[in-house]
């Protein structure tokens, strides 16, 4: 990677990614777009990822060699948008995949555990296996990596991706995804001593901590072509639980937090069709993925980072 374009850069990813770009590879050679305009810090512009034309003559006047595409619907948000989210996530990538093409880019196209349904095995869930999902995301998931390995095999687009866990982090929250019941809980917890959680106690799904998952990226687009055996995209995962498990970390620190709960049906009824925990071997024999945070250490940090002043109970 030389030259980025990042699409969707004004996102939870996508904020934070940018900045660690900026600092590795230099302010000049990282160009940040999104759908809308906001101060920025370095090279921007304005592109909406459905107009091929634009992304196009962006990413060719900036000489990009890499993309790495980000901007998409989520799950929960794509429930209630379904026919949206197929023309953006479906639409977006396919753009992505022709002016990469066109321009011999790499590709980053980031998968989702989504990509698993009620029929795939629950606990370590394999790299290879059954993927039915039953949400409009997943669907689209799916399809994004049967379209990353088609033009990998038809036209050779280097074409690199990883199922994401929930990402946890302090900065930009997300937005309209299932995972994001953990990112909440600790703004909760630091503001307001109490949260109430949308998904059921008893409900486990994997997350990664950002600094994990910006590390992946880098490691992945970085890793020698010839040792990936995976191009539609990767298992990664760092941790599983349960938001009483979380709950249960955060009072560690905080000690008089509560967690209650008002579980949102279609925000449960999507974390039960995912796996409770994935298998990121074949990250970890091609390209050395290997995660730093885990329950423990992310949640120091991330009380540390939103609390500033709280007094941590525990060491790492
Ligand atoms: C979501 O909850 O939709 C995302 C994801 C797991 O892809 N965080």
């Amino acid at each position: 990677m030389k030259k980025i374009i990042v699409t969707g850069a004004l996102g939870q990813i996508g904020t934070e990614l940018v900045r660690k770009l900026r600092l590795e590879y230099g302010k000049e050679n990282v160009l940040a777009t999104d759908i809308r305009e906001e101060s920025h810090d370095g090279p921007f512009e304005v592109l909406d990822v459905l107009d091929a034309l634009k992304m196009y003559e962006v990413a060719k006047k900036f000489g990009a060699d890499t993309m790495i595409h980000l901007a998409a619907l989520l799950s929960a948000t794509a429930e209630i948008k379904p026919i949206l989210a197929w023309e953006l996530n479906m639409g977006g990538l396919l753009n992505a995949l022709e002016v990469s093409k066109e321009l011999n880019m790499q590709l980053f196209n980031p998968s989702s555990i989504a990509v698993f349904g009620p029929s795939t095995p629950k606990i370590d869930t394999p790299q290879e296996t059954l993927q039915r999902p039953t949400t409009m995301y997943g669907v689209n998931k799916v399809a994004g990596e049967l379209l990353c390995d088609y033009y990998f095999g038809r036209y050779g687009v280097d074409a690199r991706g990883v199922r994401f866990p929930g990402l946890i982090s302090p900065g930009t929250p997300p937005g309209g995804g299932t995972t994001d019941y953990a990112v909440e809980i600790y703004h909760k917890a630091v503001n307001e001593g109490s949260y109430t959680s949308y998904i059921a106690e008893g409900t486990y799904m994997d997350m990664m901590y950002m600094p994990d998952a910006l590390n992946a990226i880098i490691d992945l687009m970085e890793a020698d072509p010839a040792k990936l055996t995976v191009r539609n995209a990767y298992n990664i995962s760092a941790m599983s639980f349960d938001p009483s498990e979380i709950a249960a970390e955060i009072k560690k620190h905080i000690p008089d937090f509560e967690i209650k709960y008002d579980v949102d049906p279609v925000r449960q009824s999507i974390a039960e069709s995912w796996p409770n925990s994935i298998d990121s071997t074949q990250a970890e024999i091609d390209w050395g993925f290997k995660p730093q945070y885990d329950l423990t250490t992310m949640t120091i940090d991330m009380l540390d980072k939103i609390g500033g002043n709280i007094k941590t109970r525990t060491t790492i």
